[in-house]
């Protein structure tokens, strides 16, 4: 981890950004499952910060040191003292080994700095990097690969004219804090509208939204189809054939387009209205041996039943006098009262996540993979009067796209959405989170403890 400065385009003078590596993203770590990776992450960041740290946060208090940082690797089933806990953090001039055995399935997962009370001004600064984990069943369906791979890293900043990075603050020096950032661009693998030279045949897209706050609506600008062929945790039972999808911060996407048809043209990628960037198609005649089979793998679904136990879990968010969002926490709790959830090693429990707030908050678990078993709509007022659950419809089951493994989950406002995980692997204390970035460091984070 050290500063550099990077051209975001063109027409602009380079940035000054905080990179794994020397470039944001930072270096795509390719593991084999079952093959254990070691990485020293160093600290080489300079010991001022250049986004403005809220001495008011969590964490951030004026008594730490003003820099820190700690790796998380997002999705991945590690020992705790790898994880990436928020409080693990170091200063510049140290270092860390963490060890990463790699022993789950293929799946796209990302590393990105998790310091308590900071993290969101570090990611912003650049801090993340894509960490692909591929196995065997992966590699034997014949999907597009090697050059017809593409990571695709979205994340949204604010530039200033001179190409500076801007993140902004409150207006208030004691607190700068702000509960959401949007930017005026999105980088697409650190590059604003960048062209992407691709052949007339199929790609595998593995994108990831590492923004802050900005939800990525997908499409094509022609509508071509997206064959979604794995979400967070790894491959879907079937692909799935889409021509929009809805990303929140720290959910990946595993998506097959073909451009078989376009020789000579060019598609684009947009958000909504807004092209994110281009695919200029040769026009020469290529032979696409690839294959997007009907069945990529088994993924059986877990059911209510396979649960031990249930606990409801509230997402809360607290205003100030003119409706300006202060505190954001889960379940009432802020990070440092007492550990809640407490977990039995190898047990399944469902998470009953009861949105009282109007934003849907993307939730994400440390340590375990999950599955969605439903969104259903309830009475908010009367939960917040008489702590009652009064179902307003039924049970939604999550559209296909999301019925495979999970590390995120999006929680619908006026909505209860429920997750099912077996919390296996590993004893010890672990975060879980709203993945936006500014709710999660006021205090959207709470530990939970597998016993
Ligand atoms: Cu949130």
């Amino acid at each position: 981890m050290a500063e550099s400065a990077q051209k975001l385009h063109r027409d602009l003078p380079p940035t000054t950004l905080w990179t794994y590596g020397g470039h944001c993203p930072g270096p795509t770590i390719e593991a084999r499952s079952g093959e254990p990776v070691e990485v020293v992450w160093e600290n080489a960041l300079p010991s001022k910060h250049f986004l403005p740290v809220d001495h008011a946060i969590c964490g951030a208090e004026a008594d730490k040191p003003e820099v820190r940082a700690i790796v998380h690797l997002h999705g991945a089933k590690v020992p705790r003292k790898d994880d990436g806990f928020p409080e693990d953090w170091y200063v510049p001039g140290k270092s860390r080994r963490h060890r990463y055995p790699n022993a789950q399935d293929a799946a796209t997962l990302w590393y990105h700095d998790h310091a308590m009370g900071i993290n969101r001004l570090n990611m912003y600064a650049g801090l993340m990097g894509l960490y692909l984990l591929r196995d065997e069943h992966e590699l034997s369906l014949g999907l597009p690969s090697g050059e017809q791979e593409l990571p695709l890293v979205l994340a949204d900043r604010l530039l200033r004219e001179d190409g500076r990075l801007y993140y902004p603050d409150s207006g208030d020096a004691k607190a700068p804090w702000v509960p959401e950032v949007f930017g005026n661009v999105t980088l697409v693998n650190g590059a604003i509208l960048p062209r992407a030279d691709v052949q007339a045949r199929r790609y595998r897209l593995r994108v990831l939204n590492a923004a802050n706050g900005r939800f990525y609506h997908l499409r094509f600008r022609d509508g071509r189809a997206l064959q979604v062929i794995g979400s967070d945790q790894g491959l879907l039972a079937a692909p799935v054939s889409m021509t929009s999808l809805f990303l929140a911060p720290g959910e990946r996407a595993d998506v097959v387009v073909d451009f078989a048809d376009l020789r000579g043209g060019h598609a684009e990628l947009m958000n909504d209205a807004l092209p994110l960037m281009r695919f200029a198609v040769g026009s020469g005649m290529v032979r696409d041996e690839s294959r997007v089979p009907q069945v990529l793998r088994d993924v059986p679904r877990m059911t209510e039943s396979s649960a031990s136990s249930t606990r409801e879990l509230t997402l809360d968010e607290y205003s100030d006098c003119i409706a300006t969002p202060m505190l954001m926490l889960l379940n009432g709790k802020r990070w440092h009262d007492p550990v809640t959830e407490k977990v039995k090693l190898g047990s399944t429990e469902t998470w009953s996540l009861v949105n009282l707030t109007e934003d849907t908050h993307p939730i994400h678990l440390h340590l375990v993979r999950f599955q969605i078993l439903d969104r259903r709509p309830y009475d908010v007022d009367e939960y917040m009067a008489k702590k009652t659950l009064r179902y307003l419809g039924p049970a939604q089951e999550p559209p296909p796209h999301e019925r495979g493994w999970k590390d995120v989950v999006q929680a619908y406002p006026g909505m209860v959405t429920r997750i099912v995980a077996t919390f296996d692997g590993h004893v010890g204390r672990y975060a879980w989170h709203c993945h936006l970035a500014e709710h999660e460091a006021n205090e959207m984070m709470r530990p939970f403890e597998v016993v």
